[in-house]
C-alpha cells in the first residue's frame, strides 16, 4: 500500500514511500511490531484491519519527537504547513504563544480556498455557514463561540470571548451580535464554490460525512513560545452539511482543545459527535499528565473511541478522528483512527507535514 508523505524544509518536495519506508520513517520499522487483527463486532467493518503496536515497547514516536522544546507549533492537515510556521516565525520575533496561535490559524479562516474552516467553509443542510471556534491558554483562559454566521475570524471572536467578557462561549446569533458590537466585520461566508456543492448535495440530501475531506479539515493548532508558555485553538466550519444548530467539538474545550500549561495541550479533527463523547482533547492530555507521552497519549484516546463504537455495536467505516499533541519539551504526537490525517510540525529546524499513524487500515 502506497502511502503519501508531504514532507517540506525550506522547500516543498512531495515524495511517496511505500509502508515499510512509512514505517521506518515514524519509527515503527525497527519494532516490527504491527499486528493486523481482525475488527469484528461492528456493523460494516468486516474487511476492516486493527492496526496496532507493541504496548510493551511503547514506542511509537513520530521523526519529530525528541525537538527541543520552544518556539515551536503543531497544526493539523498539511495547511498547516503555513499557519505553523507563522506562528513560528512571530514566536521568534518575541510573540507569545497565544498571539502566535491566533496569527497561525487566521491565515487559515481568510482563505476561501480551504472548505472546512472560515470563509468558503461548507454550509448546513440550510446553505448557512456557521462556524465554531475556542482558545485556551497556559493558564487555563478559555473563549469559544459556536455556529455562529458572517464572521470569518471566530478564533479573534473566541478569544475576544475570553478577554472582553465574564464567560466562555457565546453561541448563534449571540455570537454575531458580540461580533458585531466589537467591531468585528459581518460577511457573507458561503463562496459560490460551496454553494454549488450545497445545492448538488440537496439532489439527495445525505447526510453522509467523507473522512479526510480533500485531505484537510479543522484547524486545530498549538504553540510553545521561548517563555514556555503554551496555547491552542481550534476553529473549523464543522461537519458539512450538518443540521442548523449542530456543534461539534472543535469549540467545546475539553473535547476539541485542551490546554494545560504544566503539562502539555492536544486537538482534535474528524467526527466531532465521537470526540466530545469522550471529550478526547482533556484526555489526552490528562493520559500526559500521568506520565504517557504524546504519541501514546494520542493513541490511547483513538483506542479508547474505537472501543466505544465496539461497545456500542456501531460502525466506524466512515468515522475518522485525529488527535495532536505536544508536551513542554516539545515532544509532539499525531494518532488517527483511519489513514489519511496528517500534521505539521515547525521548529527551528523546519517545518515538516508528517502522516500521523492510524488504527484501523
Ligand atoms: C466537527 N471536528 O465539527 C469538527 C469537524 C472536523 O474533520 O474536524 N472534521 O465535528
Amino acid at each position: 500500500m502506497w502511502l503519501r508523505i508531504f514532507y517540506s524544509r525550506n522547500q516543498n518536495l512531495f515524495a511517496a514511500v511505500n509502508r515499510s519506508d512509512f514505517l521506518k520513517t515514524i519509527g515503527l520499522g525497527a519494532l516490527g511490531s504491527l499486528i493486523a487483527t481482525d475488527a469484528a463486532g461492528a456493523a460494516g467493518t468486516r474487511n476492516q484491519k486493527l492496526v496496532t503496536s507493541s504496548r510493551a515497547s511503547g514506542a511509537m514516536q513520530p521523526v519529530s519527537s525528541s525537538r527541543a522544546s520552544g518556539p515551536m507549533s503543531i497544526g493539523t492537515w498539511p495547511f498547516a504547513e503555513h499557519t505553523t510556521r507563522a506562528a513560528l516565525e512571530a514566536m521568534q520575533k518575541g510573540s507569545s504563544a497565544l498571539d502566535a496561535v491566533e496569527l497561525g490559524v487566521k491565515i487559515c479562516e481568510a482563505d476561501p480556498r480551504e472548505r472546512s474552516v472560515g470563509l468558503g467553509g461548507r454550509p448546513d443542510r440550510d446553505g448557512r455557514v456557521t462556524l465554531d471556534a475556542c482558545i485556551m491558554d497556559h493558564l487555563g483562559n478559555i473563549g469559544a463561540v459556536a455556529a455562529c454566521e458572517q464572521v470569518v475570524h471566530v478564533s479573534s471572536l473566541a478569544r475576544a470571548v475570553m478577554e472582553r467578557t465574564p464567560h466562555v462561549m457565546l453561541v448563534g446569533d449571540g455570537a454575531t451580535q458580540f461580533a458585531r458590537e466589537q467591531g468585528f466585520p459581518l460577511q457573507n461566508l458561503l463562496v459560490p464554490d460551496s454553494e454549488a456543492e450545497w445545492k448538488k448535495w440537496l439532489e439527495k440530501a445525505e447526510y453522509k460525512p467523507i473522512p479526510n475531506i480533500e485531505n484537510h479539515d479543522t484547524i486545530g493548532q498549538l504553540t510553545l513560545d521561548a517563555e514556555g508558555r503554551l496555547a491552542g485553538c481550534c476553529t473549523t466550519s464543522g461537519m458539512a452539511f450538518k443540521m442548523h444548530g449542530r456543534v461539534g467539538d472543535s469549540p467545546i474545550i475539553g473535547a476539541g482543545l485542551y490546554v494545560d500549561g504544566e503539562v502539555g495541550a492536544a486537538t482534535a479533527t474528524g467526527h466531532g459527535e465521537e470526540v466530545i463523547r469522550t471529550v478526547g482533547s482533556f484526555r489526552v492530555v490528562a493520559a500526559m499528565k500521568a506520565g504517557k507521552s504524546p504519541q501514546q497519549a494520542c493513541e490511547d484516546a483513538v483506542r479508547e473511541i474505537h472501543q466505544l463504537f465496539v461497545r456500542r455495536g456501531k460502525p466506524w467505516a466512515d468515522t475518522q478522528i485525529g488527535f495532536i499533541a505536544m508536551d513542554l519539551k516539545g515532544h509532539v504526537g499525531g494518532f488517527a483512527l483511519r489513514p489519511g490525517f496528517s500534521y505539521a510540525v515547525a521548529t527551528k529546524d523546519g517545518v515538516e507535514v508528517l502522516p500521523a499513524p492510524y488504527l484501523i487500515a
